[in-house]
Parts: structure tokens; sequence; C-alpha cells
């Protein structure tokens, strides 16, 4: 069942730089942050009440959220749904014949983490995550 929004993603071009504004001058809470290379990103989470916001500052140009930044100089880039069973999720997306970018559930820095086509949501780019019990 999709419970909450779980973050929102930002794409940035410079982690570093955006931290100065989301972390020091917004004072959202930084929770962690890692390279992931398998998307192509630097990536930071930042607490705000139930939800976190999601920096994402591409490894190169050519991969997908290299390309978003090039095309688009950065901004919104994804919302991210929790539920407590991502696969469930995406059977039921591939059920109501919604395009999937991912046919299974992979790693990602908010836990078991897929993606819907952005063509098949009217534009947003959807992301479920399941994260791990800590
Ligand atoms: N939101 C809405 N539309 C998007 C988009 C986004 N974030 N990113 C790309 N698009 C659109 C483009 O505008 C383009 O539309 P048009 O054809 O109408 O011009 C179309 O998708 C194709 O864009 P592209 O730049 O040619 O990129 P690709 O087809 O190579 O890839 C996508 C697009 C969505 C499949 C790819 O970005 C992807 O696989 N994204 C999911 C993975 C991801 O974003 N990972 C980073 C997050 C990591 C994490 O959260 O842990």
């Amino acid at each position: 069942m999709l419970s909450k929004i779980h973050h929102v993603g930002v794409v940035v071009p410079s982690l570093d730089e955006s931290l100065k504004f989301w972390r020091d001058t917004l004072g959202l809470h930084f929770t962690k942050s890692a390279t992931i290379e398998e998307q192509g990103v630097r990536a930071a989470l930042l607490k705000v009440g139930e939800s976190e916001i999601e920096l994402l500052e591409p490894l190169s140009t050519d991969n997908a959220v290299g390309k978003f930044l090039t095309r688009r100089g950065g901004g919104l880039h994804h919302v991210c749904f929790q539920s407590d069973d991502v696969e469930r999720e995406l059977d039921a997306a591939r059920s109501a014949g919604i395009q999937l970018i991912d046919q299974k559930p992979r790693n990602g820095l908010a836990g078991m983490i897929c993606f819907l086509h952005p063509k098949a949501t009217r534009g947003v780019l959807v992301e479920y995550a399941q994260p791990m019990a800590d």
C-alpha cells in the first residue's frame, strides 16, 4: 500500500553547493548521502517532517539525470511514494498497463526502488520506494 510521499527528487549541478541552501539556509535535517553508481548520481536525503527532499547530482552528462540537468537546468525531477511492498506496486502498475522503467525493484538511496515511465504518468516521473529497516 502507498502510505505517504517518501521524497521529492531535485536535480542539482552540485550537491555540496546545494546543501548550503537546503540544509544550511532552509534548515532541513541532513539524513545521509551516497554515490549510487548504478543510478549515475551522488545523492543526499534531507528530512522535513514525515518526508524528505532528495538532491541528485549527476556523475556524467550522458546518463538519465545528466541529460535532465543539461536539458532543463535541474529542478524538480520526480516524486517518490513509500510502499510496504514495491514488488506488489510494480505488479499492479504492470497489470494496469502502465509503462515501466524498472521490471523489478533495485537498490537506491531510499531503499528498494523502482520507476514508472513519465510518458505513462502524464509527464511526472514516479518512483516507489520500500525503505530498508534501520
Ligand atoms: N520527468 C518528466 N519527464 C522526463 C524526466 C523527468 N524526470 N526525465 C526525462 N523525461 C522525459 C524527457 O523530457 C523526454 O520527453 P520528450 O520525449 O517528450 O522530449 C523523455 O522523457 C526522454 O528523455 P531523455 O532525456 O531522452 O531520457 P531517456 O529516455 O534516456 O530517459 C527516463 C528518460 C525517464 C527513462 C530516465 O530518466 C530514467 O530512467 N529515469 C529513472 C532513473 C532515475 O531518474 N534515477 C535517478 C534517481 C535515483 C534515486 O532516486 O535513487
